[in-house]
């Protein structure tokens, strides 16, 4: 049971890192400027149908020219901490030789966080491969495993005297599964096989690179950001909905999880995947390299899920009257089942009656400490790494008024608040947990749902640019000065 109030002020450990989270491809725009090419991203956005609204990241949040600005804005937002990443594209167009442009581009931002005290805490991949390297075949080819380790090496080379902090890869199971397998992102490939051989390289990838840095730069502290779920069987009392639940958690959690940290993939995962020709992926040496040891394990939360062997039976009460009184833009029915991802064979996502947020994920901040506390027992705690939460936060329907200023304090702000007093519960059931990101800074390209679904503290009017504090970005700054989840009025 959660230790902590759920009213009453919540105060974090000292040196506790907050910050926000962002991703170059969100954010950036300038797509065709400084030397950049097309990635994956650019390409996908191309297809009729594949992105909301036909919506692209040609201008995104324009950060790419109001970089400086952005950084004023955390500062005041009192943040201790950035986590962007870095675009391949921009950094070695078409995957090529390294572009000093695009370097000088990550030059100035590090040196503008710095300069304010904001640590950099640098992502080398988040989705955006060259289309070059994906014509060449992409992540189901092992040769993109090396060009990514060239890469980061490349990134490495021209920010390690003033970035500390690397992360290899973001979310290794969107840029397999629901990019190779499910179609919904970017390359939009709809292959087991693939999605299968693309995990595989992207943790080779992953382990060259963490060695990589190792070896030149001791003192860095490097790590992976995996994005997790709790999967509860729909119905505990049925030994097939328990089977289902951990069939999900295999394929999402474990098969990522175990050979980062473990030093192979579970045996039931090598089992459910072999039809899809893991085994033969894997050559010798390879579970050695993706086992490198890590300094820190990066965890993005957002939702629990409620898992059946069977799909449900009746559609949703919700597709008339949702929990959270939020309707998809599109006005789609929404149906029983949550965001369909490309779910294996005998698993099925069931809803709860949880409340939802505008992407129609139910909200379960105490998956989160179970979670946390999940991942410290069996994976880190043991190897003594620190957990961050690199990325938490929720899409609402904002309504700005006249001045641009949207008062979420009882959705995005209250979805934060539940979600940090989680954090604080799996710190004092013995988690070492020692950060904190917002997703997001700002409204941003949320992917295949362009810009109609919203995750920033800040808003950013896509006419004239103008980034407005939301209530919830007001309450984090205070979140960030004090150390302190303020005490919440019983409601
Ligand atoms: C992150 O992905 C990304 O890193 C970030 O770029 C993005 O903007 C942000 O989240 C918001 O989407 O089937 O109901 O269980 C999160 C991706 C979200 C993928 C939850 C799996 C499962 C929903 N994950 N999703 S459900």
């Amino acid at each position: 049971l959660p230790a902590t109030s759920p009213t009453g002020d919540v105060a974090f450990p000292p040196g506790f890192l907050w910050g926000t989270a962002t991703a170059a491809f969100q954010i950036e725009g300038a797509t065709r400027e400084g030397g950049r090419t097309d990635s994956i991203w650019d390409t996908f956005a191309r297809i009729p149908g594949a992105v909301t609204g036909g919506d692209d990241g040609t201008v995104a949040c324009d950060h790419y020219h109001r970089y400086r600005d952005d950084v004023a804005l955390m500062r005041s937002l009192n943040l201790g901490a950035y986590r962007f990443s870095t675009s391949w594209a921009r950094v070695r167009p078409d995957g090529g030789a390294p572009n000093p442009q695009g370097l000088a581009f990550y030059d100035r931002l590090v040196d503008e966080l710095l300069d304010v005290g904001i640590l950099p805490w640098v992502t080398l991949y988040h989705w955006d491969l060259p289309q070059a390297v994906e014509d060449a075949g992409g992540w189901p080819v092992r040769d993109t495993a090396y060009r990514f380790a060239d890469y980061a090496m490349t990134v490495h080379d021209a920010l390690h005297d003033r970035v500390r902090v690397w992360t290899t890869l973001n979310e290794p199971w969107c840029s397999s599964f629901l990019s190779y397998t499910g179609g919904e992102h970017a390359p939009g490939r709809t292959s087991r096989h693939d999605g299968v051989a693309a995990a595989h390289h992207l943790l080779l990838g992953h382990g060259l690179a963490a060695a990589a840095i190792q070896e030149v730069d001791p003192a860095a502290v490097v790590g992976l950001t995996v994005n997790l779920t709790v999967a509860d069987p729909a119905d505990p009392s049925n030994p097939d909905d328990v089977a289902a639940a951990a069939k999900h958690d295999g394929l999402f959690n474990r098969m990522f999880l175990d050979p980062v940290l473990r030093g192979d993939y579970p045996a039931d995962v090598r089992d459910w995947v072999a039809p899809y020709g893991l085994d033969d992926l894997i050559h010798d040496g390879d579970l050695a390299i993706i086992s490198t040891p890590l300094d820190a394990l990066g965890v993005n939360y957002y939702n629990g899920s409620c898992i059946a062997a069977t799909p449900p039976a009746v559609v949703d009460e919700a597709v008339t009257d949702r929990p959270d009184g939020v309707r998809d833009d599109d006005d789609a029915p929404v149906r029983a089942t949550l965001p369909p991802t490309p779910s294996p064979e005998g698993v099925h996502h069931h809803a709860r009656g949880l409340p939802r947020t505008a992407m129609g994920w139910e909200v379960q901040p105490e998956g989160l400490t179970r979670l946390l506390t999940r991942v410290h027992r069996d994976y880190t705690g043991p190897r003594g790494m620190a957990l961050y939460v690199t990325e938490n936060g929720a899409a609402y329907d904002d309504v700005p008024d006249a001045d641009g200023f949207v008062d979420d304090a009882a959705d995005r702000l209250a979805y934060l608040d539940a979600h940090l007093r989680a954090v604080k519960d799996a710190i004092d059931a013995g988690a070492d947990v020692r950060g904190y990101f917002a997703w997001s800074l700002l409204d941003n390209f949320e992917w295949a749902h362009g810009y109609s679904k919203r995750f920033g503290i800040v808003r950013t009017d896509y006419e004239t640019q103008r980034r407005t504090i939301k209530a919830s970005g007001r309450w984090y700054a205070e979140v960030a000065r004090t150390g302190v989840v303020p005490g919440r009025e019983e409601s």
